[in-house]
């Protein structure tokens, strides 16, 4: 038995599932050493069990759009692990939603969300819905339909959604409001609620705060800050936002935003106000990055889908952070970052770099962080509202946010440790594949056979 055989086994297992094998390959190569560490491992066929989603739910949803029309999406959950905790992982509305797309963030998940420390198994869902262009109304009859489904599979003890792409504060508020009304109780089930009703404060900005926590705990370790350094940001939601907003804080320069449209270049770099601007557009208007560049008078750039590299990250900068979506950056992107001299490339989405892009900035000596570390802020703190949703309690901004600032510079440590003791010092995404997979590891060999 090799860690070849077992991708092969992944690979035959899943033919029609591209994203999945990327996300098994690129943990099965890390982790392979410490099977062989640890032959036991390899007997109880643990990484097999992992690969493997314990439970994985798809369901048929029927709306009624404005005028009338019936249309059926399809909506999933994959409860992937839950050696250590519940279930815990976001829902994502998308048209690319597909099984392979949900399977490899909920394979990333198990590994994310026991380096935070907080003891929570791995699941994601989603659905194939398109929320853009939506009505409220049209949103919310999605949301209770969805749910209407959904809930007969989750718990505040079982399995506990959230937001990803396409879903948050509002669309957490409808699906919260039909679990209620369905199972008749009030719960933490689902994080990233309102403040006014159980949602922690920070965890709206978590991610992308997080991820620029962690982004200063690399540089640190070459004694340099995130001050006075360029960054490249793409996406311009959730993550991008929050990520963008503490750059400035630390006193960086972000000069770039986008969306699905293309992208906006801001050489004199996103202020606090434009910021507000870009929040307002994005989470209230519902509008287009372009209209950025309008008002600001900078630079668009259409997203041209005939081309094989994304020209966002041929502009010269210190950091790169790919806040938008998987495979967002190739190899012709990770040699146009290299050539303008890249420090350090943050994952603030989950699998934005591709295996052959990874290798090629780590090959160059840029310091790379996996999604499944950089990113572990926004689950982590949903860790911290379901904490507090068990204790009837509620903590301050600044108790939230200290614990996270805590959160990601354990992480942090925690990957540079077993990258150390795996002989990879400094390689975050060894570090990290192998601690998490150790947590989990360890809890199902104590478990027995299930
Ligand atoms: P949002 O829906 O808030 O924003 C997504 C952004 O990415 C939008 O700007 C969107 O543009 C763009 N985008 C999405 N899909 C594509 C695509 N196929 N091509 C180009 N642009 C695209 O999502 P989040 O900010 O929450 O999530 C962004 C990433 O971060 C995802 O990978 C998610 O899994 C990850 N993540 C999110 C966490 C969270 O707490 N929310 C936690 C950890 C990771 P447009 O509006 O045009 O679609
Ligand atoms: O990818 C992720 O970690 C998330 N979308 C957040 C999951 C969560 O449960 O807060």
């Amino acid at each position: 038995m090799s860690g070849h055989d077992i991708l092969d086994l992944v690979k035959q297992r899943n033919p029609n599932e591209p994203e999945f094998i990327q996300a098994a390959e690129e943990v099965i190569t890390s982790v392979w050493p410490v099977l062989e560490r640890n032959p036991e491992f390899i007997r109880l066929r643990l990484l097999e069990r992992m690969l493997e989603p314990e439970r994985q739910i798809s369901f048929r949803v029927t709306w009624l759009d404005d005028k009338g029309n019936v249309h059926v999406n399809r909506g999933y959950r994959v409860q992937m692990n839950s050696a250590i905790g519940p279930y815990k992982g976001g829902l994502r509305f998308h048209p690319s939603v597909t099984p392979s797309v949900l399977k490899f963030l909920a394979f990333e998940q198990i590994f994310k969300n026991a380096l935070t420390g907080i003891p929570m198994g791995g699941g994601k869902g989603g659905s194939d819905f398109n929320p853009k262009g939506k009505s409220d109304d049209e949103v919310m009859k999605f949301c209770q339909a969805f749910m209407g489904e959904l809930a007969r599979h989750i718990s505040h003890r079982l399995d506990v959604p959230a937001g990803d792409i396409g879903v948050g504060g509002r669309e957490i508020g409808y699906l919260f409001g039909a679990y209620k009304k369905i199972k008749n109780e009030f719960t933490g089930v689902l994080t990233g609620k309102g403040i006014g009703w159980g949602g922690s404060l920070i965890r709206t900005e978590a991610t992308g705060y997080g991820l620029i926590y962690f982004a200063e705990n690399m540089l640190q370790e070459k004694k340099e800050s995130i001050k006075d350094k360029t960054c490249l940001v793409s996406g311009s939601g959730n993550v991008a936002q929050y990520a963008i907003e503490k750059i400035i804080h630390l006193g960086g320069k972000a000069v770039t935003a986008s969306d699905s449209d293309g992208f906006i270049y801001d050489a004199a770099g996103i202020t606090k106000d434009k910021l507000e601007f870009l929040k307002d557009l994005k989470n209230n208007r519902r509008g287009r990055i372009k209209e950025y560049a309008d008002k600001y008078k900078c630079e668009f750039h259409a997203l041209d889908a005939k081309h094989d590299h994304n020209p966002l990250w041929s502009i010269k900068a210190d950091c790169a952070f790919p806040c938008a979506t998987q495979n967002e950056v190739n190899e012709k992107d990770a040699n146009n970052l290299v050539k303008n001299g890249l420090k350090l490339l943050g994952e603030g989405a989950n699998m934005p770099t591709t295996i052959d892009a990874i290798n090629i900035l780590i090959d160059h000596g840029v310091m790379y962080s996996p999604g499944k570390a950089s990113n572990a802020g926004g689950v982590a703190t949903s860790g911290l509202e379901m904490t507090q949703n068990y204790m009837g309690t509620k903590w301050t901004s600044e108790e939230v946010d200290a614990r996270l600032v805590g959160i990601m510079k354990n992480i942090h440590q925690t990957c540079l440790a077993a990258a150390k003791e795996y002989g990879k010092p400094g390689n975050y995404l060894v570090g990290a594949n192998i601690a998490g997979f150790l947590k989990v590891a360890k809890a199902m060999q104590a478990q027995g056979v299930v």
